[in-house]
């Protein structure tokens, strides 16, 4: 096992790694900007070295600022988070290069499924359904046309260098097709200076569903369910919960196979997500996140297992302790995430907490770098904190979300608070009747 590791991130990732490190006996180095100087991470570290000025691309997107720092303290490896560097496979490929164990897949798997296209060619290989399209850039508008008779309507026009939701236009038929073409790839080349796109059916009611697996370097992978992550903001996730409603057994444990199977031949180890959008009973593969996701404490508090200790282990060369079969998920978890941001205008709001009173109690887990008299600095993600409940059935866990919402005080900075209490005495939400449009639709009306 390792004696000690440097965190190559900040905020409340940077905590989570800290105390599966502490657990496991391993001495722990945060990296901090010259914001975060006064950071919890900074505090609860064993050792920190600042890495840089605030902004990201001179600290914590610097490879060689993290590797000198991890040179200088001894660390033996460097677990990226979520976010920075953590999908970056040339990062990875430097730190492997210069000595240190990178706590991530290998750097080939995240140069495949950094390129939307050759994931979904190697999702399509290896047995996972993805949605109908094309299997390349379309470079025509007659080709486009001829595409889209396959396919059918409505589609999608997604730009090759697109992602997050960004670069997606909607055609709803042939006679809209050659301008939509035109339109797409304009805006493709002006921003993302690449102007290549490509067709897809257009699902309109998905369900957005991901599966979890985590895999050691034996060859050995298991998944652990999937989580709904369907409440979205501008391809920003609000809300995630375990199990989804929509899942039978039976569907949880095909997908799981077939997820288990496709990554078994792809050699992949460490954590991953495949994720899907699901309609009307059909899983479509989207995209595979290569790390460490904000959203997997929904996972740990439903299966009892700890992916962060999990990956570190496997990272270590250590096997998998357990098999599909011990595998079990129990109750329903559900995670929001809280944000410094004026929830009406999604203006950030950062800024001087006076006071924090994070919820407690049973089924309660809040996952936060926040205290009082932190400043909240401007320059990173507006994420402050998780919350996170786990209980016996999905009813009784909104009881206890909205128990423990209801406790949570963060004053001296707007926070989305109140739009996530407004959200669970919402009747479809509590029924569990949404869809990816929902949030959007509900944020038009809601007026705090
Ligand atoms: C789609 C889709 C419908 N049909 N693809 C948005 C982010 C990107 N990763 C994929 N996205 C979508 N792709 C097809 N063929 C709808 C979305 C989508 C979405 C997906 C997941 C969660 C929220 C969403 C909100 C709007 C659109």
């Amino acid at each position: 096992m390792f004696r000690k590791i440097l965190i190559a991130n900040r905020g409340e990732v940077a905590l989570r790694i800290l105390r599966a490190c502490r657990e496991l006996g391993i001495a722990t180095v945060a990296v901090h900007s010259t914001a975060d100087a006064t950071a919890m991470h900074v505090r609860l570290a064993d050792e920190s070295v600042c890495i840089g000025p605030p902004p990201p691309t001179e600290s914590y997107l610097n490879p060689v600022a993290i590797l000198a720092a991890a040179e200088i303290t001894g660390a033996e490896a460097i677990h990226p988070g979520y976010g920075f560097l953590a999908e970056n496979a040339d990062f990875a490929q430097m730190v492997i290069e210069h000595g240190f164990a990178f706590i991530g897949p290998d750097p080939a798997h995240l140069r495949i499924m950094g390129d939307k296209i050759q994931a979904k060619r190697r999702a399509r290989e290896l047995g996972l359904p993805v949605v109908p399209g094309t299997e390349d850039a379309v470079g025509s508008e007659e080709e486009a046309l001829e595409a889209a008779e396959r396919i059918g309507y409505p589609l999608l026009i997604k730009a090759v260098a697109g992602g997050g939701g960004r670069g997606m236009t909607v055609v709803q038929g042939p006679s809209q097709l050659r301008e939509a073409m035109r339109l797409a790839r304009r805006e493709a080349k002006l921003g993302f200076g690449d102007e290549r796109v490509y067709l897809e059916r257009y699902l309109e009611r998905p369900r957005h569903i991901e599966i979890q697996v985590l895999g050691d370097r034996h060859g050995h992978l298991v998944h652990l369910g999937e989580r709904d992550c369907t409440l979205q903001r501008r391809h920003q996730k609000v809300v995630e919960e375990a199990p989804s409603l929509v899942l039978s057994p039976d569907e949880r444990a095909e997908i799981g196979e077939r997820v288990v199977s496709a990554l078994a031949r792809l050699g992949y180890h460490n954590a991953g997500t495949v994720e899907f959008l699901w309609q009307d009973g059909r899983f479509y593969f989207i995209e595979m996140n290569t790390r460490l996701q904000v959203e997997h404490p929904v996972t740990e508090l439903v299966t009892g297992i700890d992916i962060v200790r999990e990956q570190i282990r496997i990272a270590a060369g250590e096997r998998l302790g357990f098999a599909q079969k011990d595998v079990r998920v129990s109750g329903h978890a559900i995670e929001v995430r809280v944000t410094a941001e004026d929830p009406r205008t999604l203006t950030p709001s950062p800024g001087r907490v006076t006071a924090y009173h994070p919820p407690g109690g049973p089924g309660v887990r809040v996952d936060s770098a926040l205290y009082a008299g932190y400043t909240v600095p401007p320059h990173y993600d507006s994420l402050i904190a998780k919350l996170v409940v786990h209980d016996v059935d999905r009813a009784m866990a909104i009881r206890r979300l909205e128990r423990a919402l209801a406790e949570f005080v963060i004053d001296g900075t707007a926070t989305n608070l109140p739009l996530l209490r407004a959200l669970f005495a919402n009747r479809e939400i509590r029924e569990g009747r949404f869809d990816t449009r929902w949030l959007g639709q509900f944020l038009q009306n809601w007026r705090g």
